[in-house]
C-alpha cells in the first residue's frame, strides 16, 4: 500500500518532509528484510528437520549443507529497474521472488528431487513457481532446481505469507555455478567467449559425473528394500546424457 507521503506531492524544499519520508521508507524496508530473514530461518529449519530424520532412517544425509542469503539492496534495485518497476517497498514485496534465498546442496541428483518433494508435501508450503534447470539446463550449462515457495510466518500481531526461492543442486553443480558467477562479475577476463565455451564443456562433464556418482551410490545401497535402478531413476528424471550406457 502506498504511504500517505508518497500519495501527496513531496516538497523537496521541505527538509523535515524529506527526512520523514526517508525515515518511513527506511523503516518499512528494514521491517520487510527482517520478515524475509525470519522466512529463511523457517525454511532452513524445515530442511534441517528432514535431513536429521532421513539420516536416522537411511543412515546417510541427502543434504550436504545449506546456505542462505538476503538479496543485497543494490541487486534489489537493479532487478526492479530491469523489470520496469518502481523502487519501492511495495514493489519489492509484490514483484521479486528471490529476496530471500536458500540454497540446498545435495550429494546426488535423486536427493535433489527427494528433498524438493518432501518440502512441497508439507501442508504449509505453497509452490508458486518451479524451474527445473536440471531437466532443461540453461544454454550456458547452468543446472539447478529452483522452487519459489510461500510459507506463513507468525509475527506478534499478524501472519504473513512470505516468498522464498529455494535452489537445490549437487555439490558439483554448485562448484560450477560459483565459477560461472565469478565470470559474470569479473570485468577484465581475457577472451570471455573462450572461457564460457570451456565452462559449458565442464557443465556437460559434471552432468555425466553426477549420473555416474548416482550409479555408484546405488551400487553401494543396492541391498535396500525399495532399491530402484539408476537407469530407471535417470529415465524418470529425463536427464539428457550424451551416452547412458556408461552408467550401469
Ligand atoms: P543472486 O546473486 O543469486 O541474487 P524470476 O525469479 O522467475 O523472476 P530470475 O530471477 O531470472 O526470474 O530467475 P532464475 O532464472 O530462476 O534465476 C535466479 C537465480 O538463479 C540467480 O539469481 C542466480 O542465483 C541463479 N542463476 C540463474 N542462472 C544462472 C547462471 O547462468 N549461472 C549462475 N551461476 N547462477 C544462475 P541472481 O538474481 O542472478 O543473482
Amino acid at each position: 500500500m502506498e504511504s500517505e507521503l508518497q500519495k501527496t506531492f513531496l516538497d523537496t524544499t521541505n527538509l523535515p518532509d524529506i527526512q520523514t519520508y526517508f525515515v518511513n521508507q527506511a523503516f518499512e524496508f528494514q521491517e520487510l528484510m527482517m520478515r524475509y530473514s525470519c522466512a529463511i530461518r523457517e525454511v532452513r529449519t524445515k530442511l534441517e528437520v528432514l535431513n536429521d530424520e532421513l539420516s536416522i532412517h537411511h543412515k546417510r544425509n541427502p543434504i550436504e549443507f545449506i546456505t542462505s542469503r538476503i538479496k543485497r539492496p543494490i541487486s534489489i534495485v537493479e532487478k526492479l529497474r530491469r523489470y520496469g518497476e518502481p523502487v519501492s517497498v511495495e514493489a519489492v514485496e509484490n514483484c521479486l521472488n528471490d529476496v530471500a534465498g536458500v540454497r540446498v546442496i545435495c550429494s546426488f541428483i535423486d536427493d535433489i528431487y527427494a528433498v524438493a518433494d518432501m518440502l512441497l508435501r508439507q501442508d504449509d508450503v505453497t509452490l508458486v513457481k518451479k524451474k527445473d534447470y536440471i531437466q532443461s539446463p540453461k544454454d550456458n550449462g547452468y543446472r539447478s532446481l529452483h522452487l519459489i515457495i510461500e510459507i506463513p510466518v507468525f509475527f506478534s500481531n499478524q501472519k504473513k505469507s512470505m516468498r522464498v526461492e529455494v535452489q537445490i543442486r549437487t555439490i558439483a553443480m554448485d562448484f560450477w555455478a560459483s565459477v560461472d558467477h565469478q565470470l559474470k562479475y569479473k570485468q577484465d577476463v581475457e577472451n570471455p567467449e573462450e572461457v564460457s565455451k570451456e565452462l559449458k564443456e565442464c557443465a556437460d562433464i559434471i552432468a555425466q559425473t553426477d549420473a555416474r556418482m548416482l550409479a555408484i551410490k546405488d551400487k553401494i545401497y543396492s541391498g535396500s528394500k525399495h532399491a530402484e535402478t539408476t537407469e530407471d531413476k535417470l529415465k524418470k528424471l529425463t536427464i539428457p546424457l550424451g551416452s547412458r550406457t556408461n552408467y550401469n
